[in-house]
């Protein structure tokens, strides 16, 4: 069990300056779990003054030692795996075995994956008659949602202080606690103090407060296109740098000559996934005219045998816009080929595994993210209109291909716009840049790429 319930500040734990607290319910029974602290704009600033200390020695640290460090909060997340995933399952709602499977496991790959990079990247190169340095942006303020909550902390922190960064994080209010776990990891793994900073709190209080901080040099950001845009117009008025990973409407296109079954399971399955609250879901599939009704049939039926075994959405708030989302298909004419807005259970914030068919390009349920479990059956003609389709909302986060042959495929996807595309199923790849194209966002995580949002160069010339 974690020992700490406060926020972690120039490596001590405290409350917040006012004494507020806000409660943690657990989505499958409403109850409230814990209280964390609400910090504000004071604790905020302590904590990016404690950041702006550390990070000369951090910056200095030879980069093998920052491997090192990585590698030992590896190690812990990799010993404390089982309480992770009862956290994760705790305060977010997932099923146990996904919360082992993705939730403990991914941060363990990301966290390895930065200590092997930190230790083999060219922090320095020779270009013609210059030496090209790559040195820590400075400040980072690491904001990030509650859908994968450690992932998208590991996501940012491990790259941040791979780079030589120090972080203040703000994770999100609904799943605080497996951030607290994080800073437990990172204190133990010997991270000199004020490297790593957590402060819990509201999005429009502290969250807010640490975007706006004149003394962070970089908001990495995940989150919803609303308040993404306005990070980026406030790091945009202070010539800040930012990371922006926003929604997605990803396009699963299936092209005339794939294992039309294989492809609807697994695409139905993707969306299923977390309840759905995952921002590169392939929630639109494309369905060639002549398979269309088959397709309908398979993916109805894949829906229905979930019944029961999907955990809830993460909050009241959530589970009304999912179900408002499922009630607008319905009223611009989508048809409802598994489950609906009704409840499934009396408790616990649960929405039914939904299937539309006969979507348009035009219904809300095609363009917007609506961040639950609900798939949209589209169909098109030829190529060329299941391109357009595809490319044919503000979002550019992901999808995916399936044809016969790879290559068939993958010269597809090529012309989707979006940040990756998974080809015939695809696998998770923790050193592939992931981001998005057009509203879903600015910058990359993960890898290489991900390592280099957080470097800038300085070339001397010789
Ligand atoms: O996100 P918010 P919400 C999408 C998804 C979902 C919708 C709403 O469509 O249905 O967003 O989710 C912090 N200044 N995604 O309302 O509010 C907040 O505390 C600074 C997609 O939960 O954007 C939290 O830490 N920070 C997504 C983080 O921002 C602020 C993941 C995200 O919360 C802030 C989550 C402010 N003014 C939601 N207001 C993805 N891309 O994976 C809030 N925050």
């Amino acid at each position: 069990m974690k020992a700490h319930d406060g926020m972690y500040i120039a490596g001590a734990w405290r409350p917040a300056a006012t004494g507020d607290t806000i409660p943690v319910v657990n989505p499958a029974d409403e109850q409230v779990i814990a209280h964390v602290p609400a910090g504000g704009a004071q604790d905020v600033d302590a904590a990016v003054r404690a950041a702006r200390t550390a990070f000369p020695a951090w910056a200095a640290t030879p980069p093998a030692e920052r491997a090192a460090t990585i590698g030992a909060v590896r190690d812990g997340l990799a010993a404390r795996k089982d309480e992770i995933a009862g956290t994760v399952t705790a305060e977010l709602g997932a099923p146990p075995a996904f919360s082992q499977a993705v939730h403990a496991a991914v941060p363990i790959l990301v966290a390895g994956s930065y200590a092997d990079l930190a230790a083999t990247y060219s922090f320095e190169e020779r270009v013609g008659n210059s030496t090209v340095y790559a040195e820590p942006v400075g400040v980072v303020a690491a904001i990030t949602p509650w859908n994968y909550p450690l992932h998208q902390i590991v996501a940012k922190v491990a790259p941040a202080l791979a780079a030589g960064c120090t972080v203040v994080l703000k994770p999100a209010e609904n799943t605080p606690l497996t951030a607290q776990l994080f800073a437990e990891i990172v204190h133990d793994a010997g991270l000199p103090a004020g490297v790593f900073n957590l402060v819990t709190g509201l999005g429009p209080v502290a969250g807010q407060a640490l975007a706006e901080h004149e003394d962070v040099d970089l908001v990495s950001f995940t989150g919803s296109t609303a308040v993404g845009k306005q990070i980026g117009a406030v790091a945009g008025a202070a010539v800040k740098r930012v990371a922006l990973e926003l929604g997605g409407k990803s396009a699963n296109v299936i092209l005339p000559s794939a294992d039309l079954a294989e492809a609807v399971n697994v695409g139905v399955a993707n969306v299923m996934v977390n309840s759905g609250q995952t921002c590169s879901a392939w929630t639109r599939m494309l369905v060639d005219a002549a398979r269309y009704d088959e397709a309908v049939e398979l993916a109805g039926a894949a829906a229905a045998k979930y019944g029961d075994r999907i955990g809830p959405v993460v909050s009241e708030r959530q589970r009304a816009r999912v179900r408002g989302y499922i009630e607008r298909g319905i009223e611009e004419g989508a048809r409802l080929v598994a489950g609906g807005p009704d409840a499934p259970r009396d408790r616990g914030y649960y929405v039914r595994p939904t299937v539309f068919a006969d979507v348009t390009p035009d219904m809300t349920v095609a363009q917007e993210e609506i961040f639950g479990p609900v798939v949209s059956l589209l169909r098109y003609e030829d190529e060329d209109e299941a391109e357009a389709i595809a490319n044919g909302t503000v979002y550019g986060l992901a999808g995916a291909v399936w044809a016969g042959d790879e290559a068939e495929a993958a010269a597809f996807a090529r012309r989707l716009h979006t940040g990756q595309v998974d080809i015939n199923g695809g696998s998770f790849n923790p050193l592939a840049p992931f981001g998005g194209y057009k509203q879903s966002g600015v910058g990359r995580e993960l890898g290489a790429h991900g390592l280099a949002e957080y470097l800038q160069t300085k070339s001397l010339q010789f």
